[in-house]
């Protein structure tokens, strides 16, 4: 696709173009297929996080339709992005990065209202941080999933913790508030399912910004399925691409 050329050059070491709202929240929820999550997801996020919050949905053409969800919700507060020429979770959370204009800007599943519980306190405590994680590993933080997820989880973060370091206990949490300016040092890969986060928290440790993890329990979905393991054979896959996220974290940090 051919671009238009503006003329415009960035000086060098500029940070990312400026049009952030002060104040504003930003909190980005993928979906595929949440038709019977997402008005629940969107509702209690308004009913807990204090306002101004503006929250952006990139849904992949969900053949459930949960974009016509959101539409019909026709809530001013709700960005909506109907994506129908990619899929992927990791491309959807950078996609509602683009979208974003909060100087805080947050993003979790949308099949986990519970853990919006947990935000007020994830927000207090990024008064003293950059990037607040949500953890399963923190002290007062569980993973009420079936064992079988709950073992796995346990043995990638385990090692994710001990190659990676930093004292980052739950490196694919998925669960984080960050301030903007974290996005002039790191961004998401927009590749693969949720092996991007590893990355991604690790370069933000590694560029030395304040990251600090605030427990919360993940319990299963409300509803519908999940799609990191709707089969062994996909859960096993994703397995062998986190461990290796891990690795090519610490052997190919990049820049
Ligand atoms: N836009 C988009 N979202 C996705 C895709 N796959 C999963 N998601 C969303 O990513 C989040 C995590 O998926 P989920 O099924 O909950 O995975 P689990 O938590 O590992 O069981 C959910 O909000 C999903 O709806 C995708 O291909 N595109
Ligand atoms: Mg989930």
């Amino acid at each position: 696709m051919p671009e238009e050329g503006t003329g415009k050059v960035i000086p060098a070491g500029s940070p990312l173009p400026d049009r952030t709202v002060q104040g504003l929240i930003s909190i980005i929820l993928a979906t595929y297929d949440e038709r019977e999550n997402i008005r629940k997801s969107i509702e209690t996020i308004f009913s807990i996080i204090p306002a101004p919050v503006e929250v952006i949905v990139v849904d992949d053409d969900s053949p459930d339709g949960t974009w016509k969800v959101v539409e019909e919700m026709a809530d001013p507060r709700v960005v909506l992005v109907r994506r129908t020429r990619t899929r992927g979770l990791a491309s959807a959370i950078v996609r509602g990065i683009v979208e974003s204009r909060g100087s805080i800007v947050c993003w979790w599943d949308a099949d986990m209202p519970k853990c919006v519980e947990r935000v007020p306190d994830m927000l207090s405590a990024l008064e003293t941080a950059d990037v607040v994680v949500g953890s399963r590993y923190a002290e007062g933080g569980s993973d009420e999933r079936d064992p079988v997820r709950v073992l796995t989880s346990k043995l990638l973060n385990g090692m994710a913790t001990l190659v990676l370091g930093y004292g980052i206990r739950d490196y694919d949490s998925g669960v984080v508030v960050l301030r903007r300016r974290v996005f002039d040092y790191a961004l998401p890969e927009p590749s693969g399912f949720g092996e991007y986060f590893i990355g991604f928290i690790y370069t933000c440790c590694r560029k030395g910004l304040r990251v600090v993890e605030v427990p919360y329990t993940l319990t299963e979905r409300d509803r519908g399925i999940s799609k990191s393991s709707p089969s062994l054979l996909r859960f096993l896959r994703l397995g062998v691409s986190y461990s290796m996220a891990i690795w090519k974290a610490r052997l190919f940090p990049g820049d």
